[in-house]
């Protein structure tokens, strides 16, 4: 029976799946969180004027639902909205891996044929957090471990990565390649290698393109598998037997395993049934961090986006067949820039989007970019300097108990020079969210998240 509605759901387009998908830390659980908080109090239609379901006054009700995909674990909403609604309120914890949350949302119809059958409807909708992490390893599909291998040896000849690595690399020089593998040496390189990635992830280096993806995300289903145990090698031995037994050919062939067990199995058992997506970025950070990178989080998010692609029009398609209609890329926490940066802000995200971004690229399917927060945690306010008055926000920073006030920079319509990212020039800091009298009397407060509701699921109903 379960099964029947399912499909009478799918058929009559009342089931639509979400999929939410951005770097870590770029705000996939807070956007999703107060998604479902705007929806659930979201009856009195003030707080999402874009929404044309609440503003129209169309919207019954909504309820969060049993996930119809059991293998999926769930998105607990409930810890996330406990945190951001607490006294004090704090950020939810962070996750690194998959996971689901059905809404039932009920409806007055304005389509002629639905009405005739009930004036209220109910569409589903399926909203899945991923880690845009696991896109990076698209690539490792059409490359073999040799070449995949020479692209991370050419990454770590330059910095950040060149020091960072260093470790892992001289550990590889001490191994023999063509003696017999051993899951000690194979865990120890692979351990290495992880570090390494991790090392370049955090905050004053804020590299994105880290691949395997599973490594630094692995998921909860992959923690510890032995599937994790290998690491791209700097230098290849000549000659491989079929039945070699040596290290180098245990690596390859756990590589060859992790695409085909990992990779594709990704592809084909979530990707290929999403329905919409957005893709979050934290742009700002990038600016706080170096011109490194930004370039870094450029490409990866380029390289994500390359799935996309590939599953309208390229390989992806052809084994699996993508049903994506309409993506919203979304620079994420817009609260930290004034409110006249918001322009600049989307026009840059834009310009990081340029080479992929195009209707070549993006056949058959709606974009959009837009800027948001998911949660408001900041006031736009005025102050003077030297006689003028300049807009600034005020917030209380995420380390301190006093509200502050400040101009956090201009944000670059075009991306500046290697030489102008100086440091100090941006200021874009992090803040706590804010604490509200009645917090379920309605939705969080936000930036477009109206808009990209609309966007996203405004035709479906
Ligand atoms: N000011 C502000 N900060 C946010 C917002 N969304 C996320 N953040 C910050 O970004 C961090 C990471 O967000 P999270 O949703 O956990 O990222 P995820 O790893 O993509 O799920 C949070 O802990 C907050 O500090 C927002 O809308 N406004
Ligand atoms: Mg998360």
């Amino acid at each position: 029976m379960a099964l029947f509605n399912e499909r009478i759901n799918r058929s009559l387009e009342r089931q639509v799946k979400l999929a939410v998908t951005g770097l870590s830390r770029s705000g996939k659980t807070v956007f999703i969180t107060s998604l479902v908080h705007q929806l659930l109090h979201g009856l009195e239609g003030t707080h999402l004027p874009f929404f044309q379901i609440v503003s129209g006054g169309r919207l019954r009700g909504t309820k969060a639902m049993p996930q119809p995909d059991m293998h999926i674990p769930t998105f607990r909403y409930d810890y996330a909205i406990e945190q951001l609604c607490g006294d004090p309120p704090t950020w939810p914890k962070p996750t690194n891996g998959i996971s689901e949350i059905r809404l039932a949302i009920r409806y007055f119809t304005n389509n002629p044929l639905l009405k005739l059958m009930s004036p209220v409807n109910t569409l589903y909708v399926d909203i899945i957090d991923y880690p845009g992490e696991w896109l990076l390893d698209l690539p490792l599909l059409e490359l073999t471990y040799e070449q995949w291998s020479e692209q991370i040896a050419r990454l770590c000849e330059t910095e950040p990565r060149l020091s960072l690595s260093q470790a892992w690399r001289e550990f590889l020089d001490t191994l023999d390649l063509t003696s017999e593998a051993t899951d000690t040496t194979l865990r120890q390189a692979s351990q290495l290698y992880t570090d390494f990635l991790h090392r370049c992830k955090e905050p004053q280096y804020g590299l994105s393109l880290l691949q395997p993806g599973r490594f630094t995300m692995p998921g909860e289903d992959l923690k510890g598998a032995p599937l994790l145990e290998f690491c791209p090698l700097l230098q290849m031995p000549e000659e491989l037997d079929s039945d070699d037994k040596s290290l180098y050919a245990e690596m390859k062939r756990r590589y060859e395993s992790y695409k085909e067990h990992v990779v594709k199995k990704f592809y084909k058992e979530h990707f290929t049934h999403f329905d919409r997506q957005i893709v979050l970025a934290d742009v700002l950070r990038a600016f706080n961090t170096s011109y490194a990178s930004f370039v870094d989080m450029r490409d990866a998010i380029n390289m994500v986006l390359k799935s996309f692609h590939y599953g309208k029009s390229g390989f992806i398609n052809k084994w699996f067949g993508l049903k994506i209609d309409k993506i919203l890329f979304a620079a994420t926490k817009a609260d930290h820039v004034t409110p006249n940066q918001l322009p600049n802000l989307e026009h840059f995200l834009q310009n990081m989007l340029a080479t992929s971004n195009n209707n070549a690229i993006f056949e058959g399917v709606q974009t959009e970019t837009l800027a948001l927060a998911a949660v408001k945690c900041t006031q736009a306010a005025y102050t003077t300097f030297q006689g003028k008055k300049i807009s600034c926000i005020k917030g209380m920073p995420i380390d301190g108990n006093k509200p502050v006030a400040l101009f956090p920079g201009e944000v670059p319509l075009e991306v500046p020079m290697p030489e102008e990212w100086i440091d100090g020039r941006f200021h874009f800091m992090e803040f706590k969210p804010p604490r509200l009298a009645n917090v379920h009397g309605s939705g969080l407060p936000h930036i477009r998240l109206d808009r990209a509701l609309e966007f996203l699921l405004g035709d479906k109903f």
